[in-house]
């Protein structure tokens, strides 16, 4: 019986030398210890035999059931490291190599000034409207006092579809839309991309946001405009002390128009590529909104009054920030992005 569990062991250790898949192993296994295996023969085998050579034999096989098992385990350990040693000598890649950390994004700079605006606004009772990037040209002209034909339409290189349709070149657009939608008293900011056939410099992108701001009430006046773009750009800037200069201002939608601009932040008014030179950025067109305007909207300019402004929302996110060239922030340069997004 003894001899016979020896060379039982032999056969094992000789099979186990020829071995190099670990699928292998798993056969051997069953061959050796399996319910119809070699070595659990001879145990069943033992019930022939007496009690004191049944003890000896049993514990014996037990011996050599671990020796199997332990064994087993450690070739596959050693089979498996083989396989991935093979591998990395026939590729170039290294599959052992630690995974990189994922890389959290951040939020785009425009974004980050828009919801500070949208949370300065809805402080104050402001509805904050939207409308579509594809746009009419009713929404996006006409009811802004812009009939076809008339020259204003020059001021912006409109982007046109097949249809008639433009890519919206001012958030202006939305002033009709809500007029048509809510009834006075209302409150509304609208920020939104905008489309324009530009050409490009520091200052100068082909889509860039801006954000519309509209109150139509009984009594208002200028001086709730300036309250309003006072608020916007202290709470923005976190100061009061920002240059700003208004001048009168074209917009047919308004009357009277201004423009109000910045005293530039990138060159402190000395004259700069972003400011071109003027030591000024055009930053905050605003007015009392035009009657017809009004008109179009359905509302009684008799009964209401309302100021509108239309925010260059991209160039503001360039004064906060210092970004001296309006084209890094639709370039996509993470470089750039990363040093000013939030997480
Ligand atoms: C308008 O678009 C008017 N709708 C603004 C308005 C609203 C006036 C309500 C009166 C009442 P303007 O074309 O100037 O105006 O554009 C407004 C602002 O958008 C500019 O002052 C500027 O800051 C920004 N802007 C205009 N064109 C571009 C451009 N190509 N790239 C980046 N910013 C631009």
């Amino acid at each position: 019986m003894r001899e016979n569990l020896e060379s039982i062991r032999e056969n094992f250790i000789s099979e186990l030398t020829k071995i190099k898949m670990e699928k292998d192993l798993d056969n051997l296994r069953v061959k050796f210890l399996g319910k119809k295996g070699v070595l659990t023969g001879v145990l069943k085998n033992l019930r022939n035999f007496d009690i004191e050579i049944r003890k000896q034999i049993g514990q014996e096989s037990n011996k050599l059931k671990s020796f199997i098992e332990e064994t087993i385990s450690s070739k596959k350990i050693e089979v498996k490291k083989k396989l991935i040693d093979e591998k990395l000598k026939s590729t170039d890649f290294d599959i052992t190599l630690p995974k990189d950390e994922y890389d959290i994004g951040s939020l785009h700079p425009v974004t980050i000034v828009q919801k500070e605006i949208e949370k300065i606004f809805t402080g104050i009772g402001f509805m904050i409207a939207d409308g579509p990037e594809l746009e009419t040209d009713y929404f996006n002209f006409e009811a802004l006092n812009v009939p076809k034909h008339h020259p204003a339409r020059d001021m912006q290189d409109t982007y046109w579809m097949e249809d008639n349709r433009v890519l919206r070149t001012q958030t202006s657009a939305v002033q009709g839309r809500t007029m048509k939608k809510i009834k006075p008293p209302l409150r509304i900011i609208a920020p939104g991309r905008c489309f324009r056939n530009e050409a490009l410099d520091a200052c100068h992108e082909n889509t860039f946001f801006q954000l519309e701001g509209m109150v139509i009430d009984k009594d208002i006046s200028i001086s709730n405009l300036i309250y309003a773009m006072r608020l916007l750009l202290t709470k923005v800037f976190g100061r009061d002390d920002i240059k700003v200069r208004l001048r009168p201002g074209y917009f047919p939608f308004v009357e009277p128009g201004f423009e109000l601009d910045l005293n530039c932040l990138i060159c402190g008014g000395k004259g700069c590529p972003t400011c071109k030179y003027s030591g000024w950025t055009e930053l905050l067109p605003c007015g009392m909104i035009h009657p017809n305007v009004l008109i179009h909207g359905g509302i009684d300019p008799e009964e209401y009054t309302g100021f509108a402004f239309g925010l260059g929302l991209t160039r503001l996110a360039m004064m906060k920030y210092g970004i001296s060239d309006i084209r890094a922030l639709n370039s996509g340069d993470l470089r750039i992005l990363k040093q000013i997004g939030v997480r």
